[in-house]
């Protein structure tokens, strides 16, 4: 009997939870940053291997919410653990200080699904810091994201606990989620990698339209900003900043499509939607229902 089930990937702000999740589907679905706080809402990956499939979903970094956006990222993260058949709990090994997912993520009670601990980030831990954490977590698992250290134990032992059970998806599919939503991250990745302090943390970028039976494939993709002032920085002098994002976003978002991409990128501001449920709703943010 084949086995599949929810794999949920919870931990804190840059533990390395895409990062991970990219390793794991051998594709780059989630998007990754130094800055904290990237990814804003579940992202899926599917894994089939042999008569196995996981479900694997990537989520935001489980922190106290100062404003609503973050409310609806906390929301997801809670979600997906609700979700799952198994969770991994990442932690960053150079900065593991509460090893309990129930107190480091200030959860009400312990989740249904049996939790594997993953120390992350093995590749720079230094081998005295290794041996006290192996002594704090003899059950924890050390692996690298980044070089694939330890992955196929982790996977092994997840497998373990998933249920008997047919095929979730198509073997060949590695997400449930649309090419549109995978363009508007990559753009919202390139912002974030070529803009500095708050700004990053104010952008959403919306596809408006997507139009595959064009040569080449013709994608309106806006960035919204919150304020009038970020909408300058995000143009530049003369339009110069936003053509180095047009145009890097669009190599990434061609490897995506596999196809040559016009991407015809705008700026709009929509005043503080980080703080407005409309507006968040708009995006495809979801609010717990007491914040509706
Ligand atoms: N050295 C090292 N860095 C990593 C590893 N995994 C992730 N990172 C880095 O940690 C940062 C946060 O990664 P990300 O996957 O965005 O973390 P998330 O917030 O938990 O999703 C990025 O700069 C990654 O390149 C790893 O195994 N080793
Ligand atoms: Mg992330």
């Amino acid at each position: 009997m084949p086995k599949a089930g929810i794999v949920t990937v919870v931990g804190r702000p840059n533990a390395g939870k895409s990062t991970l999740l990219n390793r794991l589907i051998g594709e780059k679905l989630s998007i990754v940053s130094s800055k904290a706080q990237t990814t804003r809402d579940k992202v899926v990956g599917i894994k089939t291997e042999g008569d196995v499939q996981m479900v694997i979903f990537d989520t935001p970094g489980l922190l106290n919410p100062r404003y609503l956006l973050q409310n609806a990222m906390r929301h997801a993260a809670l979600q997906a653990l609700e979700d799952a058949d198994v969770i991994v709990h990442l932690v960053d090994a150079m900065d593991a200080k509460d090893l309990s997912l129930v107190s480091a993520a200030e959860l009400d009670r312990t989740p249904r699904a049996p939790i594997l601990l993953a120390l992350n980030k093995a590749d720079v831990l230094p081998a005295d810091a290794r041996a006290t954490l192996a002594e704090r977590a003899p059950h924890a698992h050390f692996i690298s994201a980044s070089t694939g250290e330890g992955i196929e134990a982790l996977l092994a032992a997840a497998a373990a606990e998933l249920p008997e059970s047919p095929f979730l998806y198509p073997e060949d599919e590695i997400s449930t989620q649309s090419v549109r939503f995978f363009v508007a991250e990559l753009v919202r990745e390139t912002a974030l990698e070529q803009l500095e302090e708050e700004i990053p943390y104010s952008i959403a970028c919306e596809v408006e339209e997507f139009r595959e039976e064009r040569s080449p494939v013709y994608i309106r993709a806006v960035l919204y900003v919150e304020k009038e002032s970020q909408k300058g920085i995000l143009i530049g002098h003369k339009g110069a900043q936003l053509r180095d994002i047009g145009k890097a976003a669009r190599a990434k978002v061609e490897t995506l499509v596999g196809a040559k991409v016009y991407l015809d990128l705008w700026v709009k501001v929509l005043h503080n939607w980080r703080k407005q449920a409309p507006a968040l709703q708009r995006f495809g943010y979801r609010l717990p229902e007491e914040r509706r």
